[in-house]
């Protein structure tokens, strides 16, 4: 337990508000998570997988009206609208607070609340920041023991510390003798709330039970509130996967990528080269919190301890370290769950068994056209289950960043790779970082968006506020030769027909082993407006059927689509105002310049 006199009252006071039936402080011991469990199967809000198949797993359908991020009820509560930007949705903390507490109200009637006291980052070191999470959701729970580290140990080195509070609710209490649902959430959309308090450093989170949502560590506090952080003290924290690369010849480098939620970074983090003499190590697969250390290395840690990874096309064709990082003590959500006890989504590489449950507890009928698992059902597994996870994994030092990557799904225009000219150009490559919307978020628009930075849904301040960082993180740098290379990527270019051009996941170590060969300073490369493009022979592509009549396009810089692409930037720009750093500026004016020559 704790005497942590305020963690002990704000504890107190929310029990008073909320008004749960128990309060149970989380020690995180395998026992008490096997009784979180066994309580979950027992009511039926979990079913038990198969022993043999899958020990120590369990699988859960949500209610269909809960299944990935609520964008558009996640805010940001700042004194002054400004601070928020243009890209988040905005309230004040005061109107925010009034709001939620009568949401919060009675709200945990006929439950349990419990306490979860967790550690962003590797136990005890001085990057790490501890957060106790306020849950109804036993699921949350057993979620955030694989997520972060979690229990005792994180009250033991709090000790009378300060922690940022998030507090939780599903926001669905139950009557006196009210049968309880298998998914308790708020009916309706208009109740749900994902607030952030970054003047205070609080977190409130009512009526969603899923994901990112619930998990408040992940993009609540990991992304949203330590994006403040790391403004303010000088460091960064963003939504990207840390991978460390081995050549043939045995020279190791780590690098750090960001795409869109779904797009593709737990994937890159775990790829298997299928080419001999690569080696790819993971790290991390969503965050990554970045410093420069003594000697002007920027090093990163991932704060997680888990991979809340997208099911639906993770096989043993396109991903199987993510399978064996799922092969035990993992939770699934929204997949379908077969007779002999195992999962299946759709992409797992064989056929659906017959009879099997769907995520929306219904026996599959494959004449339905509907799917077994929701295109946002996801694993939640120990990322040291993951066979190819890096020895450094949990360096409180974290490892040092040679390259970071941006990209997103971009049917055309933008090449398969290309290098920016140097600090702020490539600044400004993440700021205009475009994607196809997927399913990791609810109710957006079909079509390709600007995510700058893949931080859109995450970053908690004004993002032209949050250019103007990466700018000064560059000007700052104690060492400018030692930061990393910027490139951007995109392995989604596609025919007129609809195929893919490129091959893809374990394939895009080829154009790994490009930046590699940029990094060590191993390889030229052609200059064109937009940045340095290969030279299509230095890719490899040996061994890749058919591929080498997509190269020419692969590479190719077609002045004229980036020409329209630059209306879309210009409209994106606008949009930020006074906000915009004039340094962005000046790029976009000299990109247009090098189209228009
Ligand atoms: P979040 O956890 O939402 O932040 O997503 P993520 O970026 O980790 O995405 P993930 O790696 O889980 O990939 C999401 C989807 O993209 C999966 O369905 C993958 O099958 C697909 N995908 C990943 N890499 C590739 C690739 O190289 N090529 C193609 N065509 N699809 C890919
Ligand atoms: C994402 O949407 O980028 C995720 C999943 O990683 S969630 O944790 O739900 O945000
Ligand atoms: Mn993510």
């Amino acid at each position: 337990m704790t005497k942590n006199q305020k963690l002990l009252d704000w504890v107190n006071e929310w029990a008073a508000i909320c008004q749960p039936d128990n309060v149970h402080w989380c020690n995180g011991s395998d026992e008490e998570n096997q009784q979180l469990l066994d309580e979950m199967i027992k009511s039926g809000a979990a079913v038990k997988l198969d022993e043999k198949k899958r020990p120590g797993c369990v699988a859960f359908n949500s209610d269909p009206s809960d299944v990935a991020r609520v964008e558009n009820r996640t805010f940001i509560c700042t004194s002054k609208e400004e601070d928020a930007g243009p890209t988040n949705n905005w309230m004040s903390p005061d109107k925010m607070k009034a709001e939620m507490l009568e949401s919060y109200k009675g709200c945990m009637k006929g439950r349990t609340m419990y306490i979860i006291p967790f550690s962003m980052g590797p136990l005890g070191s001085n990057i790490s920041k501890i957060g106790i999470e306020i849950t109804d959701s036993p699921y949350v729970v057993v979620n955030m023991r694989i997520m972060t580290r979690m229990g005792q140990k994180v009250l033991d080195i709090l000790g009378d510390g300060d922690f940022i509070p998030c507090l939780h609710s599903v926001g669905a209490p139950l009557e006196a003798g009210q049968k309880d649902v298998r998914w308790p959430c708020a009916s309706n959309i208009d109740d749900k709330y994902i607030s952030h308090f970054p003047e205070t450093n609080e977190i409130w989170s009512f009526g969603s039970g899923y994901g990112g949502n619930a998990l408040l560590g992940k993009k609540c506090l990991a992304l949203r509130i330590a994006s403040n952080m790391a403004r303010r003290e000088g460091w960064l924290a963003e939504h990207m996967l840390i991978m460390g690369i081995t050549n043939p010849q045995g020279v190791k480098k780590y690098i750090a990528a960001a795409f869109p939620s779904a797009c593709g970074k737990t994937n890159l983090a775990m790829l298997i080269p299928p080419i001999p003499g690569w080696k790819v190590e993971t790290v991390g697969d969503d965050i990554a919190w970045m410093k420069f250390d003594e000697e002007g290395v920027l090093r990163a840690i991932n704060p997680e301890a888990g991979f809340f990874g997208v099911a639906p096309f993770t096989s043993m064709e396109t991903n199987p370290n993510a399978l064996h990082s799922a092969d035990k003590n993992s939770i699934f959500t929204n997949v379908g769950v077969t007779p002999d006890g195992d999962v299946w989504w759709e992409g797992i590489g064989h056929d659906c068994p017959e009879g099997t449950i769907d995520w929306k507890n219904k026996v599959h009928d494959p004449a339905s056209g509907q799917t077994v698992a929701h295109p946002n059902a996801r694993f939640t597994s120990p990322a040291d289950q993951c066979p190819a996870i890096d020895p450094a994994w949990e360096d409180p030092a974290g490892v040092p960043i040679s390259a970071f990557l941006f990209g997103g799904r971009r049917p055309s225009t933008v090449p398969l790779v290309y290098q920016a000219f140097d600090w702020n150009h490539g600044v400004f490559m993440g700021s205009i970082v475009g994607s196809e919307v997927t399913a990791a978020a609810i109710g957006l628009k079909a079509g390709v968006r600007r995510d700058p930075f893949a931080m859109l849904p995450f970053c908690g301040y004004n993002m032209g506020d949050y250019f103007g960082h990466w700018i000064s993180i560059g000007e700052n740098a104690p060492d400018k030769s030692k930061l990393p290379l910027i490139f951007n990527v995109n392995w989604f270019r596609k025919s007129e027909d609809g195929k893919w051009l490129w091959p893809g996941y374990g394939e895009n170590i080829r154009v790994l082993g490009w930046i590699l060969d940029r990094v060590l300073g191993n390889v030229d490369a052609t200059e064109t407006p937009i940045g340095y493009v290969p030279k299509k022979e230095d890719i490899n592509i040996d061994g890749l059927e058919g591929q080498e009549k997509y190269m020419d396009e692969l590479v190719e810089v077609d002045n004229k689509l980036w020409l329209e692409e630059c209306e879309l930037i210009a409209e994106h720009q606008e949009k930020f105002g006074d906000a915009l750093p004039k340094q962005m500026k000046d790029q976009f004016e000299a990109l247009k310049a090098r189209l228009k020559k």
